[in-house]
């Protein structure tokens, strides 16, 4: 809500730090005389109109609070009554970042500046480089080791010093290849040392790079200007399309990238990249050609870029001349024409309203509204929400990341994180048939891209912005509302109990389930992954991803059958397996953990009143020892918990005090291990890997995933293999999720969330002596008056909330004279039931 910070940005240059802290009066929001809401026949309309109100009221209070500070009327009623909350959001960046704050616009500025003079590194500046000169692909927080942030956050031991992980392409070397340094200490630089790591490769193969935009321009410029002279014309003929020189009616066609990793193509120093034609409607992956050619990009001179294969049509071809030879020597009656689709809105993937509209007429969602203002803070991306705290981040290379998450003051996790974002896809053609994504070298953070209010995030949203130094562009790059923070309540019981009758207690007690999310969004070209982080007021944290976006489809043949159902005039919607990986560092009562699984078991006792057997389940603690013992393949015959504790803290009843990691996502992947493209993945062959924490085990997966699979970089399956010892320990737990999809036509023009909500969330296990959640003022409880005399009625309880009939529609005043009226509707008072 861009009056919230504004307001706060008002505030705070009005006032010295401090003191914006403000609290907010009756007065303040003064009202005259009460909205009077009646609902009648055009309920949802008159809710309409209310939720109209309800926004400008608080739209005009808020912005009265900003420009008078005193007092306003917006039309009636008593607005913020109850308004207590401070409200405190503060977006700015800090001077003094903290141990996990993203690099700022200043630390970038100043990496950049040191990387361009360092004699050992010279980089050259974005818009001069080249692809055989030094040129800086990324960089990212390179955060401190974990024991010293835990010693400065536990112990006041010194602020760790910060550093940037800067990932520079050498194309300038004798032999080119990729360095990644470690510059530091931020923000005045004084050295950038290359990164030492046994679980990572450094430098890197140079053919192992990730695609930067200015290779990918130069490449495809190089390449396709050849494909231009041999095969433009036949293209132009043939579909009425081609790569340059298309003027009006010819199509210009857009480009899909698919590389084809070193491992399918046994040389590790290869780099091939298979670039397909697709007409450029929206959207164009759903408007595949039969046609695409394999592009050689080895070296860093790319003069040397050439075509290796072209694929049209069902066939191979070894070169352009080959496939221009077989175009001449046809008649050319007998080669199949075919045109793009005419551009309506009506086209299957166009994303604008088409058919009849609904609702007939043009009325409002039901939308959020905060009425006592927002009830968490936010500050230096940190925030403080009903009991828990966290800090936040965006990482350039792995996307959304939590730190330091806490509940009630005690660390749940030390961070928890996406790793890394693959999809295998499936298919007779050859660019699909070894299309392996894997999308960290893609730069996942980047790729959040703005939120818009009222589609991707609930309207009454924090957003904030996220900079990430330019890679075409010396300057930083600010993406306005790459996050949203936003409270709502999901519309159904956190927990509820009625006990209706007078001989059971004769009480309610119930409470909507609201809840505190971060969200981005990651484009990654055709896909959209929803990432969010979900706070619940019982101590559960939940994080989920969720898949939107368009499908990456193939030109529709008879051969593809295996792989999809056609779904549209020469396309068919290629299967393919989602999978996602998350790290997730617990600390449950400290860094000293152990992971136990509870095994559930089906056992025979002896009936205690009839001489004969009886079935039933129990659960054994199965303490895990060792990584490899630790690592969990799902199946369905061995239910069981999976539960994290310190052994030396238990409950006031001597049970172990844990947190239980609930697996809502598991995909079972099906390629063999050890082979193909599967060897980069080693992370998705299980769906729970349990290791020690190491310092040089940050992340799962690397940026040269999508083409290392010869010999990947980082490879997952090194930080189990020596079998450490995982007892009275500091653990990582690394999740994967995943699910495997076969297109339909309901996934034109996208694929919708419903359905596909990837989950995995920690539950606290004996871990509160009772829920957390019943703190909270959002409950609603109602009893007799007077229990000795249940003929009096009943009271409801709401702890204190206000029942604002400015900026509420009076629900519960209603539901109130309801009860007075009649107690009974909700516990046993004056009449007799008739039921139970
Ligand atoms: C194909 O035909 C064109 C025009 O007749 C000619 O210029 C070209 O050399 C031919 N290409 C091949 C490979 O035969
Ligand atoms: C976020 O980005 C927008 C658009 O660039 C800008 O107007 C706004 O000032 C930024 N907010 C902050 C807190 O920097
Ligand atoms: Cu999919």
């Amino acid at each position: 809500m861009v009056y919230r910070s504004s307001r706060l940005q008002a505030q705070r240059d009005a006032e010295p730090e401090g003191e914006a802290l403000q609290e907010f009066s009756a007065e303040t929001r003064g009202m005259d005389k009460p909205v009077q809401l009646r609902r009648q026949v055009g309920v949802w309309r008159t809710a309409a109109i209310v939720l109209a109100v309800v926004t400008l009221c608080l739209v005009v209070a808020v912005a009265v609070l900003v420009v008078k500070g005193s007092s306003g009327s917006c039309g009636g009623g008593r607005c913020g009554a109850k308004a207590r909350n401070p409200n405190f959001i503060d977006l700015s960046e800090p001077n003094v970042p903290g141990p996990f704050h993203d690099l700022t616009k200043h630390e970038i500025i100043k990496i950049r500046e040191f990387i361009t003079q360092d004699p050992n590194i010279r980089a050259v500046d974005p818009e001069k480089a080249t692809v055989d000169s030094s040129y800086m692909f990324m960089m990212d927080l390179l955060t401190a080791n974990k024991g010293d942030i835990l010693k400065y956050l536990d112990k006041k031991g010194p602020a760790p010093d910060r550093h940037a992980r800067v990932i520079m392409y050498r194309g300038d070397k004798p032999v080119p290849m990729v360095e990644e340094y470690a510059c530091g200490p931020l923000p005045d630089v004084t050295s950038c040392t290359l990164i030492k790591s046994d679980k990572r490769r450094n430098p890197v193969e140079f053919s192992l790079r990730p695609l930067s935009i200015m290779e990918f321009e130069t490449a495809a410029t190089r390449v396709l200007t050849q494909v231009d002279k041999k095969l433009g014309h036949f293209m132009k003929d043939v579909f009425g399309g081609s790569y340059m020189n298309c003027p009006e009616p010819i199509k210009c066609f857009k480009l899909y990238p698919s590389p084809m990793a070193t491992n399918i193509v046994s040389d590790i120093n290869k780099r091939r990249l298979w670039i397909w034609a697709d007409y450029p409607l929206e959207y164009y992956s759903l408007h595949p050609v039969d046609f695409g050619i394999l592009a050689n990009l080895d070296g860093a001179d790319p003069s040397k870029f050439g075509i290796d294969k072209v694929w049209f049509r069902g066939k191979l071809y070894n070169n352009m001349d080959e496939l221009a030879a077989f175009y001449n020597s046809t008649n050319k009656n007998d080669i199949k024409r075919i045109r793009p689709k005419e551009e309506t809105k009506d086209l299957y993937s166009s994303m604008h309203l088409r058919g009849d509209p609904k609702p007939a007429e043009p009325l409002r969602p039901p939308t959020l509204v905060e009425p006592d203002g927002i009830r968490y803070t936010l500050k230096d991306r940190k925030v403080d929400y009903m009991g828990w705290s966290f800090n936040f981040r965006l990482s350039s290379l792995t996307g959304p990341a939590l730190y330091d998450v806490r509940y009630n003051g005690e660390r749940i996790a030390y961070e928890i994180a996406m790793n890394e974002i693959a999809v295998f896809y499936s298919a007779d053609n050859p660019l699909q048939r070894v299309t392996d994504f894997v999308d960290s070298g893609a730069l996942i953070g980047t790729h959040s891209k703005s939120l818009v209010p009222g589609g991707d995030c609930p309207e009454s949203s924090t957003f904030v912005n996220q900079t990430f130094p330019g890679q075409t562009l010396s300057n930083n790059v600010e993406i306005p509302r790459a996050l949203c923070l936003f409270e709502n309540n999901n519309g159904y019981p956190i927990r509820r109990h009625l006990s209706f009758a007078q001989a059971e207690g004769a009480f309610y007690n119930g409470m909507l389930d609201s809840v505190l999310t971060l969200r981005s969004a990651l484009t990654v070209v055709n896909y959209d992954y929803i990432v969010d982080f979900i706070f619940h007021q019982n101590g559960v944290l939940e994080s989920r991803i969720m898949s939107t976006g368009y499908i990456y489809p193939s030109f529709y043949t008879t051969a593809e059958r295996p792989y999809g159902f056609q779904i549209a005039e020469n396309v068919v919607g290629s299967l393919h397996h989602h999978i996602f990986h998350y790290k997730a560092d617990l600390d449950i009562s400290g860094t000293s953990n152990r992971y136990e699984t509870l095994d559930i078991k089906p056992a025979q006792v002896q009936l205690r009143t009839e001489p004969r057997k009886y079935h039933l389940t129990k659960f054994e603690r199965s303490l895990k020892k060792t990584e490899k013992e630790a690592l969990y393949k799902f199946n369905f015959d061995y239910p069981k918990y999976h539960v994290v504790h310190n052994d030396a803290v238990k409950t006031p009843l001597k049970e172990i005090k844990a947190y239980r990691i609930g697996l809502h996502g598991m995909s079972k992947q099906l390629l063999p291990e050890g082979v193909d493209s599967e060897v980069t993945i080693p992370w998705a062959r299980h769906q729970l890997v349990v290791t020690k924490h190491k310092d040089d085990e940050v992340i799962s997966s690397s940026p040269y995933a999508m083409w290392d699979s010869k010999d990947p970089v980082t490879d997952f399956s090194e930080f189990y293999k020596d079998d450490e010892n995982i007892v009275d320990q500091d653990l990582v737990f690394w999740i994967t999720m995943g699910m495997h999809h076969i297109p339909h036509t309901e996934d034109l023009p996208v694929t919708p969330t419903v359905g596909n909500h990837l989950t995995f969330f920690l539950f606290p296990y004996n871990y509160f002596t009772d829920c957390p959640s019943m703190s909270s003022r959002d409950q609603i409880r109602i009893e007799h008056k007077d229990r000795s005399d249940p003929k009096k009625g009943v009271r409801v309880e709401r702890y204190g909330r206000g029942d604002d009939t400015c900026s509420l529609p009076p629900y519960s005043q209603e539901y109130d004279k309801v009860l007075e009226e009649d107690p009974d509707t909700i516990v046993e008072s004056r009449k007799v039931r008739g039921l139970f």
